[in-house]
Order: C-alpha cells, then sequence, then structure tokens
C-alpha cells in the first residue's frame, strides 16, 4: 500500500507499507450427510462440499469402525464389513473428514 501526501505548494511525498493478510478460520468441512449401507457396500464419499477462503490442501478421511485407517483425497472409496457402525451426533462419527490448507 502506498500513501500520498501533498503539502500546500504541491510537493508530495510517498510512503509504503506491506500488509500481510493471515488466514485465521479453519475449513468449514463437509463429510456428507450421515447414511445407512448394507454390510460389505463399498461407498464413495465427497468433501467437496467442503469451503475455505483459501485453497484446499489435503483431505484426509478417517475411519473407526475397524483398525483405524485413513485415506486421502477429495472422493475416497472405502468398504465398510463391520455391521452395527453408526455415525450420529450423540456417538463418535464412523468416519470424519478434515482439510488443510496452505497459509
Ligand atoms: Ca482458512
Amino acid at each position: 500500500m502506498t500513501l500520498t501526501v501533498t503539502d500546500a505548494v504541491g510537493k508530495t511525498g510517498n510512503d509504503t507499507m506491506t500488509v500481510t493478510v493471515r488466514d485465521i478460520t479453519g475449513p468449514q468441512t463437509n463429510a456428507g450427510p450421515d447414511i445407512s449401507v448394507d454390510q460389505g457396500t463399498t461407498v464413495t464419499f465427497d468433501g467437496t462440499g467442503t469451503a475455505d477462503r483459501s485453497p484446499l490442501a489435503g483431505y484426509a478421511w478417517t475411519f473407526t469402525d475397524g483398525a483405524p485407517i485413513t485415506l486421502y483425497g477429495p472422493r475416497p472409496e472405502y468398504t465398510f464389513e463391520k455391521p452395527g457402525c453408526t455415525s450420529s451426533p450423540s456417538t463418535p462419527p464412523t468416519s470424519r473428514a478434515t482439510g488443510t490448507q496452505t497459509p
């Protein structure tokens, strides 16, 4: 940014300053709506509904219905083999998505 000041006889002086804008908010992460599937079903997830004012740099999906596994990318596929796992606001989610971003 540059400031220019003019005096009474028309002379000007300039000064510049640098403003660094920091990203202070995390992504509004969206893993999609809750679903029910039959055992053995392969589900393609879609995290592209996640929004941020900075470009998104990564997606990590953590599944905890069995041994914890993390898949990466905006649209991973995962096959659910263990029946009885649920995801609701009152219990820990079966899967979740997180996004990271460049500063
Ligand atoms: Ca952000």
